[in-house]
């Protein structure tokens, strides 16, 4: 999955966020964005946390999305560690529904910016596109491809729109 020359770097806390968060690795696919992922923790892995994000900028990456669940500090212990920007993605958690590592990623001290996206839902997704957003910047074909992105959803939406009409009319 881990592709050469990576742009962007994919965090998280464990293993077993992985089946909740790998829409964030389609959505950078779509928009053909080399990515790696690892496993790296806040708390069970310090030393590598800080060596990876201190290195992250000369290795080449230009944004780092961080995916943790419960006290979910991965995120932030990023953010103090390199200039990059910093994208959350709080994982759902059994026990606290999620609250707890939406908590712990969105609320950081001011002078360190994490952004945080939703727990669940679009998330992990929002997590790639934002992450494209960004590279976007300064890169014209890219902001192209995401504008001709954002046309297609229009068009979507609207068709959903009138098929859903076509229903209610077969429904009165
Ligand atoms: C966090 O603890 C991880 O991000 C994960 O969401 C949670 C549980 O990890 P495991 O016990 O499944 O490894 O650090």
């Amino acid at each position: 999955m881990s592709q050469e020359n990576p742009r962007v770097g994919i965090l998280m806390g464990s293993d077993s966020d992985w089946p909740k968060i790998n829409k964030v690795a389609a959505a950078l696919q779509e928009f053909d964005i080399p990515f790696e992922v690892n496993v790296m923790s806040a708390h069970r892995t310090p030393a590598a946390v800080a060596e990876y994000s201190t290195n992250a900028e000369s290795r080449g990456l230009q944004v780092i999305i961080a995916a943790a669940g419960g006290a979910a500090h991965l995120a932030g212990v990023v953010a103090a560690h390199t200039s990059l920007p910093v994208i959350g993605i709080p994982v759902p958690t059994a026990d606290l529904g999620g609250m707890d590592s939406l908590l712990s990623t969105v609320q950081m001290p001011g002078d360190v910016p994490v952004v945080s996206v939703a727990v669940g839902m679009g998330g992990p997704r929002n997590a790639g596109l934002f992450a494209v957003q960004i590279l976007a910047t300064a890169d014209a074909d890219l902001r192209r491809r995401f504008a001709e992105f954002k046309t297609r959803l229009v068009a979507k939406i609207g068709q959903k729109n009138e098929a859903f009409q076509k229903q209610l009319q077969t429904e009165s």
